[in-house]
């Protein structure tokens, strides 16, 4: 039985108690007029074209859909300014939009919001091949962003299996974290500059940021995960990091998490400079990647608990194979792997990559996802999913059948201590609902957790922050909200 969800159901039927702002201005042909004043055609889609219209509204989860009648999409910060004065003087409700790949509701709308999209600040600014400084319009596709780097002998310090539609203003609104994170940091640290579009129109901007600015606030860090509630990010500067000259990665079969946990510290000690990223999956996890991927040759000869891709990058293929060989053989010698494998090529190097990058996609295919992202100690960050897997298996849901009707998966950045745990189902229900909330909510609070490590806030976990956020900083938050946005027009009924 494998269920298909074209449409999701409309957010608004979906969440009853989640009322339309009645302070917010239905749009009529006068603001349309106006936006025909100050875009060309193609800055504009409306319901003269459904289907592009549809594909705004609704998420990549397919999980929540929106109403809105128009998508503006300037190519300009001129015009993002402009569009922003008119919609905060006439109290129009407006969501920014990047790759729409966000994985919380974010960035779309609940009810008839405008969608202001950035696909057509799609530039690249500029880039000082010294201080490795790169400025772009916020709406460059991150794998476009890479692919420029790549050619100057850089790379993009952060990438994610949505490498190919995320835009590199999302990913900043959204904070991700990325795949090598562990290598390269967060983008708290990695943002020189960034140019924002106020709700009232203003623009402020510091892209031209030096590496070092101690005068004063750092404004730019509060946009950074703000997730377009209080600003438009335009533009992005970005420290980007050397090409590194290898890359090699290993695949490893193991048997449970304490193992996992002694394989980091020992990665950690002898792979030290050259580790660039530690991923786990778990068995449900990559039962549900070999349900999807029919196509790729598994690489392990046998199935296990848990799997983990280590990857390494640096300067000297010699000295960095043999690092990893002998790490290798030291595991299976002295019996912490059940199995492993090494990439002899690129082309290995790729396909152990994309068992990792995969996971999310395959989990999306399976009929739907109940998605949680969350940071933990690394002592307790496997025990929230067995846990749920335990509650989920009581009521019978999970079950000995080849394709159940809910699978547990567990996997994501051991080095960063955060788990993306998705229920994948066939469909969505209330009972399987109400199995997993607020239960995961309360089992990361009471393990002083983080209810999201890196996907954010959004709509999902609007008016949940109380779970890792005390009151005090929930009330600063409020305050920054109402400061740079009286109306409450950006991104409304979603993070606080
Ligand atoms: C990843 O680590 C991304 O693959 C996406 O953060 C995770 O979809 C997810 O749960
Ligand atoms: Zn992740």
């Amino acid at each position: 039985m494998t269920i298909t969800h074209p449409v999701a159901q409309l957010t608004a039927e979906a969440y009853p108690k989640v009322k339309r702002n009645p302070d917010f201005k239905v749009l009529d042909s006068a603001d349309l007029a106006y936006f025909r004043s100050i875009l060309s055609n193609d800055e504009i889609i409306n319901s003269q074209a459904p289907e592009e219209l549809a594909s705004f509204n609704q998420d990549w989860m397919k999980k929540y859909r929106g109403q809105s009648n128009l998508i503006l999409l300037p190519n300009s910060t001129d015009k993002v300014s402009k569009i922003m004065k008119y919609c905060n003087d006439k109290k129009l409700a407006v969501v920014p939009q990047g790759g729409n790949t966000d994985l919380v509701g974010a960035s779309v709308p609940v009810f008839d919001e405008i969608v202001l999209s950035l696909r057509n600040m799609n530039k690249v600014r500029d880039f000082d091949p010294v201080s490795g400084t790169f400025k772009c319009d916020a709406g460059v596709i991150m794998r476009d962003a890479h692919k420029f780097l790549h050619d100057h002998d850089h790379i993009f310090p952060l990438d994610l299996p949505s490498r190919n539609n995320c835009q590199v203003g999302g990913v900043v609104s959204t904070n991700a974290g990325g795949l090598n994170f562990l290598r390269y940091g967060s983008l708290h640290g990695n943002v020189l500059g960034l140019e924002v579009v106020l709700p009232n129109g203003e623009i402020i901007s510091n892209i031209n940021a030096l590496r070092k600015d101690n005068t004063g606030y750092d404004l730019k860090q509060l946009f950074i995960g703000a997730e377009g509630t209080i600003g438009v990010i335009t533009g992005v500067s970005i420290v980007a990091a050397a090409k590194p000259k290898a890359l090699n990665a290993v695949f490893f079969g193991i048997e449970d998490f304490d193992t996992v946990q002694k394989l980091f510290v020992k990665a950690k000690s002898e792979l030290s400079e050259i580790l660039s990223a530690f991923e786990f999956m778990d068995r449900g996890s990559i039962e549900c990647t070999i349900e999807y991927l029919t196509d790729l040759p598994f690489p392990l000869e046998n199935q296990h608990n848990f799997y983990v891709l280590i990857e390494t990058s640096g300067s000297n293929k010699r000295h960095d194979d043999e690092k990893l060989t002998a790490f290798l053989k030291d595991t299976i010698d002295s019996k912490l792997i059940s199995e492993g494998m090494m990439a002899k090529d690129k082309a290995d190097y790729d396909r152990l990559w994309t068992w990792r990058k995969s996971v999310p996609t395959a989990c999306n295919s399976y009929g739907g996802m109940y998605k949680y992202d969350m940071s933990l100690q690394l002592k307790d960050l496997y025990s929230v999913s067995a846990a749920v897997t335990e509650r989920l298996n009581a009521a019978g849901l999970i079950g000995d059948a080849p394709k159940p009707i809910v699978k547990s998966c567990g996997y994501g950045h051991v080095g960063d201590g955060n788990i993306h745990l998705n229920i994948a189902v066939r469909e969505f229900t209330k009972q399987i609902e109400d199995l997993l909330e607020p239960f995961v909510y309360e089992y990361i609070a009471s393990k002083k957790g983080s209810i999201s490590a890196e996907h954010g806030i959004g709509f999902h976990k609007r008016g949940k922050l109380h779970y890792t956020r005390s009151d005090i900083e929930i009330r600063f938050m409020k305050d920054i909200k109402h400061h740079y946005d009286p109306n409450g027009i950006l991104n409304p009924y979603k993070y606080i």
